[in-house]
């Protein structure tokens, strides 16, 4: 069957994505809560290949330890039955009102080392699991007022935590890699490290920097304004996409966690065809809901919808890869010039000098049209089907 996802396209979901029960800031939850077994079971069923989860989707922060040993076993037979895997693990440092000025950048010494503990023993659990991917979203982690003067110190905080953690998965031999996930605003009013861009400057801050990259989601860049195409493109091209969050989102709005390539369809395309171009082979994570307004019934609908139209923008990219007169036009817009590429690919006194000398036209290169518009309506009609 065409467009049928199958475990080796690696998309994977959050227990608490499809387990989302529809409550919102002004409602109660619209759906009951799933079994994290059951979920498991229909992920499967869908042709997911894996789960994600906070400590607390599974595990209640309340349970005893018989508590725990039992919901984890009734977990692992599911992941066993199914042959699901589960890449990403992450902690849950945003429900609890403990952490409602923050977790790791909390002023209060008292909660930041209940941080440390909990995620501790929630990369326990992911490590247990077999997750080699670990997330850190800082939700709580930023401001509403700045009066507390927070902010040099929270950031120092913040990077005294990450590095005691990545010492701890070294000790314990866990092996994970740990992904920042920027997000500008909500729950907080700021959010510290709020785009790609400012993870990607505060990781070379780290001690080991080799071990953190980026979880960019696409509706968190999107509410600040920003190009995800191009957010991602810079994670890739520092050596840093260690996972990713597909969703989709309407600028300037609260974060929606859309189903994928619901809102901006040219946008979904250009990512599909970085991630498959630059051959990206982490999960393809799905970090959204389904509408509020759905029953259990349209939380399947949204799950299934994610991944197929994954898998038609992937046809259609590798599409656009073959289109004659699409890959004409790019190769004619990128000029190339084998004599001043080797003079501008590297400084040497003579290439600087030689340069130095030459005549440009100018005016020629301002008249030039690249042909953009015919390149770009031609994406068009091949996203709406007709070439
Ligand atoms: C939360 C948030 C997401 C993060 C998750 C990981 S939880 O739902 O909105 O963007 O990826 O902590
Ligand atoms: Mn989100
Ligand atoms: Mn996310």
């Amino acid at each position: 069957m065409a467009y049928e996802p199958k475990p080796e396209h690696k998309f994977t979901f959050g227990l608490w994505t499809v387990g989302n029960v529809g409550r919102d800031p002004f409602g109660l939850p619209t759906r009951p809560p799933l079994e994290p077994d059951y979920i498991v079971y229909k992920l499967a069923e869908i042709g997911a290949y894996g789960v994600n989860l906070h400590d607390n989707d599974l595990i209640p922060v309340e349970a005893t330890e018989a508590e725990r040993e039992r919901i984890l076993k009734r977990f692992k037979k599911a992941l066993q039955d199914t042959g699901l895997v589960v890449p990403m693990a992450t902690t849950n440092l945003f429900g609890d009102p403990a952490f409602k000025d923050g977790a790791f950048t909390s002023p209060d010494a008292r909660v930041r080392a209940y941080a440390l503990q909990k995620t501790m023993r929630a990369m326990d659990l992911g490590a247990e699991l077999g997750a080699k991917t670990y997330v850190f979203w800082g939700g709580r982690e930023g401001a509403e007022v700045d009066a507390g003067g927070n902010v040099l110190d929270a950031l120092a905080h913040y990077r005294e935590a990450l590095n005691f953690l990545a010492e701890y998965s070294e000790d314990q031999g866990y092996g994970y890699r740990f992904a920042l996930e920027p997000k500008p605003n909500e729950p907080r009013g700021d959010i510290y490290l709020p785009v790609v861009g400012a993870a990607l400057g505060f990781i070379a801050t780290l001690d080991k920097p080799h071990l953190f990259g980026l979880n960019p989601e696409v509706a968190h860049e999107t509410m600040a304004g920003l190009n995800f195409v191009h957010a991602v493109a810079q994670a890739i091209d520092a050596g840093k996409l260690f996972h990713i969050d597909l969703n989709d989102q309407k600028m300037g709005r609260f974060d929606q966690d859309l189903r994928f390539g619901a809102e901006n369809l040219k946008t979904a395309f250009f990512l599909v065809k970085l991630l498959e171009d630059s051959g990206y082979d982490g999960p393809r994570h799905f970090d959204a809901h389904a509408l509020r307004t759905e029953d259990e019934a349209g939380v399947w609908e949204f799950a299934k919808g994610c991944m197929r139209t994954y898998l038609i923008l992937k046809e259609k990219a590798e599409r656009f890869g073959r289109d004659r007169e699409i890959q004409d036009l790019i190769g004619a817009y990128k000029v190339q010039d084998e004599a001043l590429a080797r003079l501008t690919a590297k400084y040497s006194r003579e290439n600087a000098r030689a340069l130095k000398g030459l005549e440009f036209d100018r005016e020629a290169l301002g008249r030039r049209g690249p042909g953009l518009e015919r390149l770009d309506q031609l994406t068009v009609e091949l996203l709406l089907g007709v070439r």
